[in-house]
């Protein structure tokens, strides 16, 4: 009765057996099986941030986002945010198309990029978290694109 799998039948039963712990943990997704599913996700993140800028820091402070989907965003009515109920308004960057970067300079909006660091949260239109990043203390000119990501809960 035993004999030796073939390759295809082993690759089918290791499918079968992940099906079903999937199905039994009530997991929805293989990646959560594997506590993996941020490794996969595709989002609108932020890439760099310019907290401290020479110049006047309310008109030059910068932001970088990026498209990681595969399908255009339109970033009206996005917003970045810090803890405060201050934010930047991300309308004027429009359209970002898949694997586009777009930067916004703060250009007097509200929201400080606070040089000894902060937390920023991307919001989508909906008023969903997209990305929450941190930073530390930064230096006059330097580009922040090295972040502390923080996982979103599904709360938020
Ligand atoms: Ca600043």
């Amino acid at each position: 009765m035993l004999r030796k799998l073939r390759l295809g039948e082993k690759i089918a039963l290791t499918a079968a057996l992940i099906g079903i712990f999937v199905f039994i943990s009530g997991k929805t997704k293989i990646c959560e099986v594997f506590n993996m599913c941020d490794m996969f996700r595709k989002k609108v993140e932020i890439v760099a941030l310019l907290p401290n800028p020479s110049g006047n820091e309310r008109i030059y402070e910068s932001a970088t986002i990026r498209n990681n989907k595969n399908r255009p965003i339109n970033l009206k009515g996005w917003l970045l945010k810090d803890n405060t109920e201050r934010f930047w308004q991300l309308d004027s960057l429009g359209i970002i198309r898949p694997d586009e970067e777009k930067t916004i300079q703060r250009n007097f909006q509200s929201m400080g990029l606070n040089n000894k660091g902060d937390i920023i949260y991307l919001i989508d239109n909906n008023g969903k978290v997209e990305d929450m990043v941190s930073y530390k203390a930064v230096k006059q000119d330097i580009l922040v694109t090295h972040f502390k990501r923080m996982k979103i809960s599904r709360e938020q």
